[in-house]
């Protein structure tokens, strides 16, 4: 080699690097020789077995006789897919350029301008169409989200956090966030969540805004979920992790609940309560609709009283709680909120429901029992009113249609 260089000691990944060289050679008789450089990715200065052969070019040719120098060829390189066979491996590298036994070499620091990095996500689950909050860096309107390899709309808050949105068709797995047009997979840059992200089966239930209504706390005689004066206010909150128990065919199981205006004047709001009986991961089957209360207060706590059908099998059972303003627009009347879909003000909570068998419980002993539920004051200024609200015949409540991002 006489001469060698390259254009930057900067190479991005899924650029070109543009090089100017020049080789030597003895010619002994006038005629066009092509004298082919051959040009390496090394982690060492010297060309060995584990340097990555990026390119022979043949640029260079000489014609007059004798030992000398070609003039300035020009050329251009490309990295390639992995430095390991698995993977690419940012960092220092040398760029070597060979001819014969004679090398030069150019040092280049390889960087992954544009390709972003996931370092966390929230919630760990959602159902689709539900949001995920993304942390990372380099977003930017190039960056794609996949939630197990499927595409997912997303809206760039800054170059460290992006909102994606669960897409349909979604299954539990990695989330994976990387460069449109890049499938590159890089050994030093996590663009792979660490764990999975697991798609609900239950549909969408959630406010559209934060603000004028929430639930504030639920409790029964297994836990107490008091969010009283945290100054949240969700507009949906998993609460799997607390599990209400009660066994087939028990009567008058009792949980309390209040809702609050999360520091805003108590507007009228309703309230909904949905069982998953029969397991289906819907609440749409006859008597999943326990209470349908078109009225509740902020601040007042209530009693939900209710009874277990006794032909449920055992199990878990999801629990879903709606409280809805009425905002004159999305919410005009109870018909307005179904179990699935969003509204304008409020929040769904989501509990479960642990039922162990009854005692001499036979699933082949079919009964037209339904479950029955109330919802009663059992703390507040008002005279307590108790309404019966279950319905067995009453139809399931109808889909609301999920919108897609801005
Ligand atoms: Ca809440
Ligand atoms: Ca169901």
């Amino acid at each position: 080699m006489c001469s060698y260089g390259l254009a930057s000691p900067i190479w991005n990944v899924g650029n070109t690097m543009a090089v100017d060289f020049t080789a030597g050679a003895t010619q002994s008789t006038s005629g066009t020789s092509i004298v082919p450089v051959d040009f390496y990715l090394s982690t060492t200065n010297t060309v060995t077995s584990s340097s990555i052969l990026l390119k022979r070019s043949t640029k260079v040719s000489v014609t007059s006789p004798g030992p000398y120098c070609s003039s300035m060829a020009h050329d251009t390189l490309s990295l390639p897919a992995t430095t390991n066979g698995s993977c690419f491996a940012l960092g220092n590298y040398y760029v070597i350029a060979k001819t014969g036994t004679s090398q030069l070499y150019a040092h280049e620091l390889i960087q992954a301008e544009g390709h972003p990095s996931l370092t966390g996500f929230s919630p760990q689950t959602a159902p689709e169409g539900g949001l995920v909050t993304l942390t990372g860096t380099d977003f930017t309107s190039q960056t794609y989200v996949l939630f197990n390899g499927v595409a997912a709309a997303r809206s760039i808050v800054n170059a460290t956090t992006l909102v994606a949105q669960v897409p349909a068709g979604a299954t539990t797995g990695r989330i994976r966030v990387g460069k449109s047009g890049s499938t590159t997979t890089f050994c030093n840059l996590p663009q792979t969540s660490g764990t999975d992200f697991i798609v609900d089966p239950y549909c969408l239930s959630s406010a559209n805004y934060a603000g004028y209504g929430a639930i504030d706390y639920v409790a029964s005689s297994e836990f107490t979920n008091n969010t009283i004066g945290l100054g949240s206010c969700p507009n949906y909150t998993n609460d799997t992790q607390y599990v209400v128990s009660a066994t087939a065919g028990q009567v008058g199981k009792q949980i309390d609940i209040q809702f609050g205006s999360c520091g805003e004047a108590n507007y009228e709001k309703l309230f909904k309560m949905y069982v998953d009986w029969n397991g289906d991961n819907d609440f749409a089957d006859a008597g999943e609709l326990l209470i349908d209360e078109p009225s509740v207060s902020s601040d007042v706590l209530y009693t939900i009283t209710f009874s277990i059908p006794t032909t449920v099998l055992p199990g878990t059972k999801r629990v879903r709680f709606i409280t809805a303003l009425y905002d004159g627009s999305t919410v005009t009347s109870p018909a307005s909120v179904s179990s699935c879909g969003v509204y304008g003000f409020g929040e769904t909570e989501d509990y479960l429901l642990q039922i162990a068998p009854a005692p001499g419980f036979t699933p082949a002993a079919v009964s037209s029992e339904m479950p029955r539920a109330e919802l009663s004051i059992a703390r507040g200024a008002e005279e307590p009113t108790v309404r019966l609200q279950a319905d067995a015949a009453s139809a399931p409540a109808p889909r609301l249609t999920l919108p897609g991002l801005p």
